[in-house]
């Protein structure tokens, strides 16, 4: 047996135990010992049944995926499942399958390959290949219809959601729900087969459906696919390996889904959601603020504003549990911003997301303020009021007098110098700044911004509270704007000047949309609101260097009320349902103010519009990452992913360019340098990285320069 698989033999049962923390990954060794021990137990006459169970936290969460990359790089040839799984179920004993923690992906696939399955009632079983680019490699969408039936089987592969106990049981795809300890339930259980007709998922047939009903569901289901996961290729190659099983023999469905699989593995869209996959882990992980740095608990916090802004945070912490106080200037705006909680989650006990139960529960929790009494309490303090610094400063004083010691004062500024504010109080390490991106409570990043005195205590805190609230946390440093604001600047402004020089509203958007952004950067900028865009500018128009183009139309558009889907107008218009309209009024404006400005007007590409507004954002980020703002290239990543819409399956903004190749990159940059100035200087470390052939990947900064 091998050291991460252990056989025991008790009367009659015999137990495997899969020992490869921490989630107990197919990793090599890991098949060849379950192999082994199944070997064993076909052959020994004292067997009559054995229980597969996984040790530690969880069952089995799948293949190994760090042994993807090595097999598309070549340094692995990995090795198929498949025989192993045939070996269990031709096996003359019966295997029950333990399951708790998590079966997913390869570990559902070696779940389904046993006899019978018992889960304890927290468990979950899933295929969520789809998520890394990939589907089932291991025959699982060649079972799972067989036990859970075609649909269901077309939803878990499709989506890649997990499906808990009690309704893995209602579908068929596990045997037992075990209360209490697993493996003396199981081992029950084994007792009770032992000695009865073997039962061989890949012979069942019953859930397979009619070949007319299957193609209804599997047409049905393609539709769908190709408009909720826009662009995506894995969860379309499910469905056809899903068809597979509905149309040929268990043997032929494999050989497709063996072929499907392989096309997935080598496609860039998996290797980019690989890329995701490890990322969402890696920002965790800060390298001067250990795992066992001390946290504080935050038990109730306080939010001021009740803003769009401030309202969404309240939603979130309420989310999660925690008390919220929210405070307001005055009356009007309280009321105001408790109406917009209100409906919010009106709409999403409407769209199903939330029961009316829970929203009254999450109400309950908000207690409305409009002052900083009882602020004593809170054991953090979130700021979300306007976007300027004397405001910002004024709250922070009174929060310094108001807030306990050691409460941490968070602010929401989504460009403002956390130092700054925190300069104002007598307590700079427990000043952080906690930037929410809109809508708050649906957005999942949230980037921890660390201020030159931020203690390491506030940074754990706030990297674990994150996970709490359901947030991606992902610590930057204090410049301008941050990582994704910063970055975002850039990118917009490209988008203004497409416009500016002639391009439709709605065609930089689509071209945007075409490459995979979720939303187009001018109607995203509608749905923020322009207004915050305006404000910071004229906050830092100081700053801006005399003769360097600025662009001029969003500002006028400010100007005549025109906020975005606030006002009903911005670069679009607004029907009552916030549906945008292209708006001939701001092509006409848009006309004149150029012709003012005398700005040349052309037809201009899609891929013009993508690599101005794409080269822009990789640029900034090449600035960001060297002057050493974000920790690595993945955490920039993870922000694009999570708060600006970015498509997953390009792995984020540097992976783009990484795959793109940086020389390709740099000298598409040099040539918009040529035609458009200064703004496009190459970064250094570009230009250093292309001329070395690196990727920026591979960039590795002495961490503890800005964050
Ligand atoms: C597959 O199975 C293909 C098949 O069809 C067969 C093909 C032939 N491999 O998430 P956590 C690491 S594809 C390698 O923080 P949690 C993870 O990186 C696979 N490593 O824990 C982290 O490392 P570190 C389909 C893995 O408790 C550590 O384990 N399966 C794997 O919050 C802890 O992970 C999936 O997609 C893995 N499969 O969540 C399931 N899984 O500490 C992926 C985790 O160094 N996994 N790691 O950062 C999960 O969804 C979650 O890990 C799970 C536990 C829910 C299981």
């Amino acid at each position: 047996m091998s050291n991460l698989v252990r056989l025991s033999k008790g009367k009659d049962i015999a137990i495997i135990t899969i020992d490869n923390p921490p989630v107990n990954a197919l990793s090599p060794g890991v098949p060849e010992g379950i192999a082994n021990a199944i070997g064993d137990i076909d052959s020994d006459p004292s067997v009559k049944a054995a229980v597969l169970i996984g040790g530690g936290r969880t069952f089995v969460a799948g293949a190994d995926i760090k042994e993807f990359g090595k097999m598309t790089s070549g340094k692995s040839r990995g090795a198929s499942l498949l025989p192993l799984l045939l070996g269990i179920e031709n096996c003359r004993k019966p295997v029950v399958m333990a399951i708790h923690g998590a079966a997913f992906g390869g570990g559902l696939e070696l779940a389904m390959a046993g006899h019978y399955r018992v889960a304890s009632s927290d468990a979950q079983v899933g295929q969520p290949e789809v998520k890394l680019g990939l589907i089932p490699g291991a025959a699982g969408t060649q079972r799972l219809p067989r036990l859970a039936g075609v649909a269901k089987a077309l939803a878990m592969c499709t989506d890649g959601k997990p499906v808990a106990a009690a309704e893995a049981f209602r579908l068929g795809i596990i045997d037992r729900v075990i209360e209490g300890d697993l493996l003396a339930g199981a081992v029950a259980f084994a007792c009770e087969i032992a000695g009865k007709p073997i039962p061989r998922t890949r012979e069942r047939v019953e859930k397979l459906g009619t070949a007319e009903d299957d193609a209804a569901i599997i047409a049905a289901t393609r539709e769908s696919v190709r408009k909720k996961q826009r662009g995506l290729k894995a969860p379309l190659a499910a469905i056809d390996a899903v068809e597979a099983a509905t149309k040929l023999s268990f043997e032929e469905g494999c050989e497709v889904e063996r072929r499907l699989f392989t096309e997935c593995l080598f496609s860039d869209q998996s290797k980019a959601l690989i890329h995701v996959f490890f990322g969402e882990r890696e920002v965790a992980k800060i390298p001067d603020v250990p795992k066992d740095t001390p946290v504080n608990p935050i038990r109730s916090i306080a939010v001021v504003g009740s803003g769009t802004m401030g309202g969404g945070i309240a939603m979130v912490f309420a989310n999660a549990g925690i008390p919220v106080l929210l405070k307001e200037v005055d009356q009007p705006a309280l009321d105001q911003g408790l109406a917009k909680i209100r409906k919010n989650y009106a709409s999403s006990v409407q769209r199903g997301r939330f029961t009316q139960e829970f929203v009254d529960q999450r109400l309950a929790l908000i207690t409305p303020s409009l002052s900083y009494d009882n602020f004593g309490n809170a054991d953090m303090v979130v700021e979300a009021v306007f976007e300027g610094m004397a405001l910002k400063k004024q709250v922070f004083q009174d929060l310094d007098r108001a807030c306990k010691p050691g409460a941490i004062l968070a602010s929401n500024t989504s460009t403002l110098s956390i130092d700054h504010i925190a300069s104002v109080t007598s307590r700079p390490e427990s000043v952080v700044g906690t930037h929410f991106f809109s809508p708050a409570n649906i957005m999942r990043l949230l980037e921890i911004v660390r201020g030159k005195k931020t203690s390491k205590e506030v940074i754990a805190t706030c990297m674990q509270l994150s996970k709490k609230l359901g947030k991606i946390g992902v610590l930057v440093g204090n410049c301008r704007g941050f990582v994704g604001n910063r970055m975002f600047g850039p990118y917009r402004r490209e988008a203004q000047f497409l416009v500016e020089e002639g391009a439709e509203v709605e065609a930089v958007d689509s071209a945007l949309v075409e490459f995979g952004m979720a939303m187009g950067p001018l109607a995203t900028g509608d749905l923020a609101g322009l207004d915050v865009g305006w404000r910071i500018r004229k906050e830092y128009r100081h700053l801006e260097k005399p003769g360097v183009r600025q662009p001029v139309a969003e500002d006028r558009l400010c100007e005549m009320g025109r906020f975005g889907q606030k006002t009903l107008a911005g670069w679009y218009r607004y029907d009552d349902q916030r549906r945008a309209v292209p708006d001939p009024e701001v092509t006409a404006l848009l006309r004149k103010w150029t012709a003012e400005a005398g700005i040349p007007q052309r037809r201009i590409s899609t891929s013009e519009m993508v690599d101005r507004c794409l080269y822009a954002l990789v640029n900034e980020g090449a600035r960001i990452l060297e002057e050493g703002y974000a920790l690595r290239a993945v955490d920039i990543d993870i922000i694009y992913l999570n708060g600006y819409g970015f498509p997953a399956y390009r792995g984020g903004p540097m992976w783009y360019a990484d795959a793109v190749g940086l020389k390709n990159v740099y000298d598409r940059v040099c040539e918009l340098r040529q035609q458009h100035g200064e703004l496009w200087e190459p970064a250094p470390l570009l230009k250093r990285f292309a001329e070395a052939n690196q990727t920026f990947a591979e960039f590795n900064k002495e961490q503890g320069v800005n964050v």
